[in-house]
């Protein structure tokens, strides 16, 4: 059992209009059948599964923002409602557009109790483009600009409306594939950044450590955002967007682990897990185990120690 006993809300939010690749909507499903819950309460954590959300009055197949507002709202009220309730809201999708939502409800929830928000972002990508500049057109590309303020999302996010999101509280984990309109928003905005190249430099821990010293000073909520193209293609095959050369198995348990010993998260997206695209399961299994090294899962119950009859200079 972990040190720290947590009560989870488990959400899911099987969204998958803010992408053009279908599939993204099983995610929930997929995640409760590799044994999402199960694991968690192995773990000694009390996990309530509210089951899927779904907008009212959406009608299936509606695309487009006016669809995107909707579970945005809900999914905002489900979360702040849990973290005001105590609870650890755990989302699972559903695109990255469900973000939106997740990251509202936090970012309400924070500014009643005071408290300074952050955000960890693990994603191959910056998701920091907005209508104008994306490529794609797709809004599992966006969140994080409509998020921080950018023009071109009016009608998103439920009325009044905190401050937007401030940039240099977002911090890019993993990033590889940033097109060319976000990457100068991203340096204009100021956006933390650990990109695939300073983790083949300088590993995982050394600036996952810097993000998490920054946010324990303030004692900050960390929210924490796992789109699943963060990992290598070949760990976990069932995504739409795939961009090789990302996280290996072990780095990806690692800084869940330093996650978990930082004690600091305090919400968590799970994202963009299209089991039309797995191999037998494997993927979804993948990021059950993650969660897990989150939430407490360690090799042994005890601290690692250090042989002492390793050689001496
Ligand atoms: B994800 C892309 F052009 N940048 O905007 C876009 F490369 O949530 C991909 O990180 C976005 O998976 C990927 O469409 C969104 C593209
Ligand atoms: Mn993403
Ligand atoms: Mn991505
Ligand atoms: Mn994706």
């Amino acid at each position: 059992s972990p040190e720290s006993p947590q009560r989870i809300a488990l959400i899911g939010a099987p969204i998958e209009v803010g992408t053009s690749e279908p599939g993204a909507l099983m995610g929930p499903a997929a995640l409760r059948t590799a044994g999402l819950v199960r694991t968690l309460r192995d773990l000694g954590h009390a996990v309530e599964d509210r089951g899927d959300l779904a907008p009212a009055g959406l009608h299936p197949g509606e695309t487009g923002l006016p669809a995107v507002a909707a579970w945005a709202t809900v999914l905002s009220e489900a979360v702040e409602a849990a973290l005001d309730a105590g609870d650890l809201p755990v989302a699972a999708g559903g695109d990255h557009s469900l973000s939106l939502g997740s990251v509202d409800g936090a970012m309400r929830h924070c500014a009643r109790v005071g408290q300074p928000l952050r955000v960890l972002w693990l994603d191959a990508h910056a998701d920091f483009n907005t209508p104008e500049t994306s490529p794609s057109g797709n809004v599992h590309g966006m969140p994080l600009a409509a998020l921080c303020g950018e023009p071109g999302f009016t009608g998103l996010f439920r009325q009044p409306a905190p401050p937007p999101l401030d940039p240099q509280r977002v911090h890019l984990f993993g990033l590889r594939s940033v097109d060319a309109g976000e990457r100068a928003l991203v340096r204009a905005r100021r956006v933390g950044v650990t990109d695939m190249r300073a983790i083949d430099e300088f590993g995982v821990v050394a600036p996952l450590r810097r993000v998490l010293e920054r946010a324990a000073a303030e004692g900050a909520h960390l929210h924490v955002s796992l789109d699943i193209d963060f990992l290598d293609p070949s760990v976990a095959p069932a995504v739409g967007t795939a961009v090789p050369g990302g996280a290996t198995f072990r780095e990806a348990h690692l800084i869940m682990e330093m996650l978990h010993d930082c004690a600091l998260v305090r919400s968590l997206d799970v994202v963009e897990l299209n089991p039309f695209l797995d191999e037998r399961g494997r993927s979804a299994r993948v990021l059950v185990e993650l969660v897990a090294s989150l939430f407490g899962r360690r090799i042994l119950d005890r601290s690692p120690t250090i042989p002492e009859d390793l050689p001496t200079e």
